[in-house]
């Protein structure tokens, strides 16, 4: 059994983790950890996520703990031998569309979130 460590103000990178458990057809719990949302961070949080942030997951089949979304996606593909072809050169582009989204989409879509949202509060676009 799988644990999805995360919040209910769902972001892009929330959704990743969430989308992909799904489609793997994992078997997962959901364990919210953000106080305002009435939800409790275990007292180990630190030892899950040490940089504090969501998603992370706990896989009490194998003993792993992962935190950052494309981490999280590329475990989950690797465990169930899903959505990441073994042919060098195709599981290449996956890796490298998965690098692009972490290292570029992910942090302004974050940043969209944070500073649109949370900071100016909601509004419309
Ligand atoms: N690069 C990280 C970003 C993780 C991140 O910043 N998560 C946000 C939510 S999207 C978070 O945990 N923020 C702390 C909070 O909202 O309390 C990833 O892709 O997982």
């Amino acid at each position: 059994m799988i644990d999805l460590y995360t919040i209910r103000s769902a972001s892009p990178n929330i959704r990743k983790a969430s989308i992909m458990l799904h489609e793997t057809g994992l078997p997962y719990t959901v364990k919210y950890v953000e106080k305002r949302e009435g939800g409790k961070p275990p007292d180990d949080f630190a030892a899950i996520s040490p940089n504090a942030t969501v998603p992370a997951i706990q896989d009490h089949d194998t003993g792993a703990i992962i935190f950052e979304s494309g981490a999280i996606l590329h475990y989950l593909a690797e465990k169930t031998g899903r959505l990441l072809p073994a042919d060098l050169k195709v599981r290449s582009e996956v890796i490298k569309w998965l690098m692009f989204e972490v290292a570029n989409v992910g942090p302004v879509m974050g940043e969209l979130y944070h500073y649109m949202l949370l900071e100016a509060g909601p509004r419309s676009v």
